[in-house]
């Protein structure tokens, strides 16, 4: 069935439900499922269910049009306050945030806390949750986080994610069993917006093969200009399976700062660093390092795994992990590597005088060992326990560069109707969703409200990259009742249809 035809026949099928006067149609075929929504009962009885304190941690953001300095380039933005990264937000597990959102931008907005097992009425995906955040208006997100680990915030609305409108959100563990001296938050970001357009000129250039529109002068859409402005047209990958992404950036920076002008973290010698390392790109996979460094690896997504050392980390949008690194003496490049891309972000990490390196500057490790989320393991205490697969979802990804869609089983996801790619679990169910992808890329799955687990005991995610014409398979419990999104987190694949939502039965 087409897209239209299939819609048709749901809104029919759900007509005869209701009036249930054409008793034939329903006899002759099976009855339809209904599903929970997000204002059901249980969905809060969760939330409180899952309190561990009394604590109330508050915080107040404020979207907004903005000119942000990224370290000597200006950019006109959307974003939460007067820097390109949103404030950082943390709290123990088991807290409670009531994070106070104010729509001043000229759109609606959602904000989605990525990674997070929240209540479902909370989870800030328009229409399917909740209806978007009117210009003007203010909404309250207030909702117990349940897991510690390293997670992030960032608006759920069109192209948004592309712009300011993002930060991290860190979840302590208040039993930490790791010791280290210091905590720093790595967040990466791949940036045009208000330098040299917007994303929506992105969008546009890759779906018309014309760039530009944007007004801004010089910059694009100039009559006769050759060539596209944004769109990727020889970045490759090995360890994405051939294509790195769609676009390329003219910045890439660790927390809202460009190379020339990089953040730095301080330190003695010998200290232990925690890293916690988030890509928040909307196109771009990071190859992270830290020159005369080894990592070790103790955290996927923020579920806690097995430690692995390793040289470099490469992140799809929307992973995170965390990792462990003893410090040298010196002044060292932390470098992350766009990947496919032929540019970087970078921050330093200072342990004693000297010259900064500069943001070229030679770092071995970038092509040292580089595990995958599908070479880790979840630790004993997080793995899921074994059962029988009660639901078995295959979701076929799908979709092309020329013509620029992409699609769930060939249906571009309609975001005015919670009808749209939806697939149906009950609550206890254990489900595999196996992610096919029939594309020549690769793409970072993101399923909300829950962690899944790669093969037996692979790593504990929320989000996976499923290398092109490959098959992924990621286990569930249905634990958390709602209607919750899946998508590309490449924003561009989502906004053009990769996506669907996963609906509890009742
Ligand atoms: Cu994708």
């Amino acid at each position: 069935m087409d897209a239209v035809s299939r819609r048709v026949f749901l809104k029919y099928a759900a007509a005869a439900t209701v009036s249930g006067g054409l008793a034939v149609a329903c006899a002759s075929s099976p009855p339809q499922p209904r599903f929970i929504t997000p204002a059901d009962p249980e969905i809060a009885a969760r939330d409180r269910a899952l309190a561990r304190s009394t604590a109330v941690v508050p915080m107040a953001l404020s979207a907004r049009p903005v000119t942000v300095d990224l370290g000597g380039v200006a950019a006109n933005t959307w974003a939460f306050g007067d820097v390109a990264v949103g404030p950082e937000i943390r709290l123990k597990a088991g807290e409670r945030l009531r994070a106070e959102v104010a729509n001043g931008l000229p759109v609606g907005t959602t904000i989605h806390w990525h990674g997070i097992a929240i209540r479902n009425d909370m989870d800030g995906v328009p229409v399917l949750t909740q209806p978007p955040i009117a210009p003007g208006q203010t909404f309250v997100y207030e909702a117990v986080m349940p897991d510690p680990g390293t997670y992030w915030y960032h608006s759920h609305s069109g192209l948004q994610l592309d712009r300011g409108l993002s930060g991290p959100l860190i979840i302590e563990d208040p039993n930490e069993g790791l010791r280290y001296d210091h905590e720093w938050t790595v967040f990466l970001k791949d940036w045009m917006d208000g330098a040299t357009g917007t994303p929506d000129d992105v969008y546009r250039e890759l779906t018309t093969g014309m760039g530009g529109m944007s007004g801004m002068p010089g910059m694009s859409g100039m009559p006769g200009m050759a060539g596209p402005q944004y769109m990727l047209t020889d970045g490759t990958s090995a360890l994405l399976g051939g294509d790195a992404g769609d676009v390329k950036y003219p910045y890439y920076l660790v927390n809202g700062r460009i190379p020339a002008d990089p953040p730095q973290f301080a330190g003695k010698p010998g200290d232990r660093a925690r890293l916690r390392i988030v890509n928040a790109g909307a196109d771009t996979a990071f190859r992270v390092a830290l020159g005369g460094h080894e990592l070790t690896v103790t955290h996927a997504d923020g579920y806690p795994i097995e430690p692995v050392r390793a040289d470099a980390l490469l992140l799809g949008m929307g992973e995170r992990y965390d990792a462990l690194v003893t410090l040298e003496d010196g002044v060292f490049p932390l470098v992350a590597s766009a990947e496919g891309k032929n540019a970087r972000a970078l921050a330093i990490v200072r342990t004693g005088p000297g010259e900064r390196p500069p943001p070229d500057a030679p770092v071995a490790e970038l092509d040292g060992r580089i595990p995958m989320a599908w070479d880790m393991s979840v630790t004993e205490a997080d793995r899921l326990p074994r059962r029988e697969v009660t639901r078995a979802l295959d979701i076929r990804l799908t979709g092309s560069m020329s013509p620029y869609t992409w699609s769930i089983d060939g249906i571009p996801f309609d975001p005015s109707s919670v009808e749209s790619n939806r697939l149906g679990v009950r609550s206890g169910e254990r489900v595999r969703i196996s992610w096919r992808n029939d594309t020549d890329m690769w793409h970072p799955m993101h399923l909300h409200g829950h962690t899944f687990q790669l093969a037996e005991s692979g790593a504990r995610k929320d989000t996976v990259i499923v290398l092109p014409k490959a098959t992924m398979a990621t286990d569930f419990d249905a634990d958390n009742p709602g209607v919750w999104a899946y998508h590309c987190h490449n924003s561009f694949h989502q906004d053009s249809g990769m996506m669907g939502n996963i609906s509890y039965e009742i």
